[in-house]
């Protein structure tokens, strides 16, 4: 039968109050309740071993065990209640200007955006927002696309749903910024030249060059005598004082229901040629359908995209580290 001495005792329980302090979270509180609680603790196999003494030891260890296993126990829930307050509250003073922690800063396409306002800015451009849910009307029809029309698969989309309706509603998260056109020459008189900076949606696979989301500058220019050489002079422009005077661009024939002749530009990138817009000379009807006199008026537009430049300007090589939030690669910015 073991038997222990009142020394023995008060060492076991001040090594397991220390350690108790010493823990720093809820799992090593556990840890030390049981080496000092649990069935193979010294407290616990004393306690085991009371119903074999006399009646006289059992009235003389018996309270002295169970005294220090109710401290022992009352101290571990009263660290555990500590640490989840500190944890509620962790104690912060906004007075300090920083904890050791590096400063945030902003994400490689705010960066891009910042330097395209400044570029437009300086060419007289101004700066137009626009909704992310648009109607079919602005977003395709609009722009010469009547439903079934077949360039619509070319931005293949989400469409909303109202709720307790099953049709699909006759709005869409935008797939290109040029929704704004129509409804920006609505609203004012030519001459103008604006942006429009903006989210975009797709429904589409993702691979190196290509995300379901992304950013898009659209540009429209409208006034008297505008002609498809000012859109390549202006973005020529654009495309070097944003990416380096060096900087190697394309025009390429290309297709788009509102404008005509349609061209695609293209960055020269790593050993090879990225496409970075979409433009062209806005077509008549485009005109006509925002109420725009077609014949005294002509214009070009244009579709950037921002993680392209961003890819060109910081040799990304795959679009998809924008978006992931890896801050180990975003950090370099
Ligand atoms: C358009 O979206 C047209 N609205 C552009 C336009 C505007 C044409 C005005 C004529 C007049 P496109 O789908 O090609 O076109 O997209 C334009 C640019 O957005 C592309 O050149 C590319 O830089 C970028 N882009 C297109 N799809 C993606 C994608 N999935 N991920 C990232 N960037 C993309």
């Amino acid at each position: 039968m073991t038997k222990f001495s009142k020394v023995e005792l008060e060492k076991s329980v001040d090594l397991a109050k220390k350690a108790l302090q010493e823990a720093t979270n809820e799992w090593e509180i556990n840890q030390v309740r049981s080496k000092y609680l649990g069935a193979k603790s010294p407290i616990q196999s004393w306690l085991n071993d009371l119903p074999g003494l006399s009646i006289e030891e059992k009235k003389l260890q018996g309270p002295l065990l169970n005294q220090a296993k109710k401290q022992l126990e009352q101290l571990a829930r009263e660290r555990i209640e500590g640490l989840l307050e500190e944890q509620a509250f962790p104690p912060i003073d906004i007075s300090t200007p920083e904890y050791g922690q590096p400063y945030g800063h902003l994400h490689p396409i705010s960066h891009v955006l910042s330097t395209v306002y400044d570029v437009f800015s300086s060419l007289g451009f101004a700066i137009v927002d626009g909704p992310e849910i648009e109607s079919d009307w602005y977003n395709f029809e609009a722009l010469n696309q009547p439903p079934e029309h077949p360039a619509r698969d070319m931005q293949d989309t989400f469409y909303l749903k109202k709720q307790g309706v099953d049709e699909p509603d006759t709005h869409l998260p935008r797939t290109q910024t040029s929704a704004m056109q129509v409804r920006f020459m609505e609203q004012h008189e030519p001459p103008f030249k604006i942006i429009v900076p903006g989210r975009v949606f797709r429904n589409e696979d993702e691979d190196r060059t290509h995300s379901w989301s992304f950013y898009q500058i659209e540009g429209l220019v409208v006034g008297e005598n505008v002609s498809l050489s000012d859109l390549k002079g202006t973005l020529n422009h654009v495309m070097r004082a944003i990416l380096g005077e060096e900087t190697k661009i394309r025009l390429r024939p290309s297709f788009f229901p509102y404008t005509e002749p349609s061209v695609e530009i293209d960055a020269w990138y790593n050993g090879e040629w990225l496409e970075m817009a979409g433009a062209g000379m806005v077509h008549p009807q485009v005109l006509e359908n925002a109420g725009i006199d077609s014949v005294r008026y002509s214009g070009f537009a244009f579709g950037l995209g921002a993680e392209r430049i961003a890819m060109v300007k910081y040799g990304v090589s795959d679009i998809r580290y924008f978006w992931r939030p890896n801050f180990r690669y975003l950090r370099q910015f």
